[in-house]
């Protein structure tokens, strides 16, 4: 397949969702429900303006909550059916799998709160520093969150698949480790690969859409499509829209591309 796919590509065939399908994949929200809502009444938008007999799909690129200061509507909102498209997918972020490892071990609270945890315990109503001993801190946090959350954010967060293949395209958080095969893949990578994954030139199987390396603007490659386009701090979330040979986003904010 690997062979295959550059060979198709050697020929100037461009890679391409199968025929019937239009996707909608939407970057990292991060706590950022009102944009959230902003994003999907632009699908919609984009839905009567560009109407399809196509079967449409949402897929959801990961890290819903941290940062940003609503991840627990984000959450709510997820957890709720959706009208906009046929199908919605929601792939596990690095952000979304540090909450359930506290949620086992509350000495992952240091690194988890170092990266933006804070505001989604805050977002729970959750004091930060609870009036219990610096040594209890973490676990006294841990229980408390176990307490908040609702069991359908638990649940959400516990059917995340790390990835979904669809035609010529994978849909996954971080990226993938160059070079190594799909079934060869490590967590650790699919949710937190770095440079090693955009610094590379080479042609993966797959064209892989991902979130987790924000850009000011969406970014296409050969071989990856990025559209983190860090909407809490800039107030632009962006959604890639893909349909047979085609890619063009949809972004919120001032600058928007279309
Ligand atoms: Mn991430």
């Amino acid at each position: 397949m690997w062979k295959y796919f550059r060979k198709k590509s050697a020929h100037g065939q461009k890679p391409k969702v199968p025929s019937g399908t239009r996707v909608y994949a939407i970057g990292d929200i991060h706590g950022r429900h009102d944009l959230l809502n902003v994003l999907y009444r632009q699908i919609e938008l984009d839905l009567e303006q560009f109407p399809t007999e196509a079967k449409t799909l949402l897929i959801h690129l990961g890290d819903y909550i941290d940062r940003g200061p609503d991840s627990n509507l984000v959450l709510d909102a997820l957890s709720l059916p959706q009208s906009i498209c046929d199908e919605r997918i929601l792939l596990l972020g690095n952000h979304e799998d540090l909450l359930m490892r506290f949620l086992i071990d509350s000495t992952v609270g240091r690194l988890w709160l170092q990266l933006g945890g804070d505001t989604t315990l805050a977002s729970y109503q959750i004091p930060l520093t609870p009036p219990v001993a610096p040594t209890d801190r973490f676990e006294t946090l841990r229980n408390m969150l176990i307490e908040k959350m609702p069991n359908s954010h638990r649940e959400l967060l516990q059917t995340m698949p790390l990835f979904h293949q669809l035609g010529d395209y994978l849909f996954v958080h971080a990226g993938i480790r160059p070079g190594r095969a799909m079934a060869d893949q490590v967590r650790e990578d699919l949710l937190w690969i770095r440079d090693r994954f955009t610094d590379s030139r080479i042609k993966h199987r797959q064209i892989v859409v991902h979130g987790h390396h924000t850009t000011p603007d969406p970014v296409i490659r050969a071989n990856r499509i990025g559209v983190d386009t860090g909407a809490y701090m800039t107030h632009r979330l962006t959604a890639a829209v893909l349909e047979a040979e085609q890619v063009r986003f949809i972004s919120t904010g001032p600058n928007q591309v279309n």
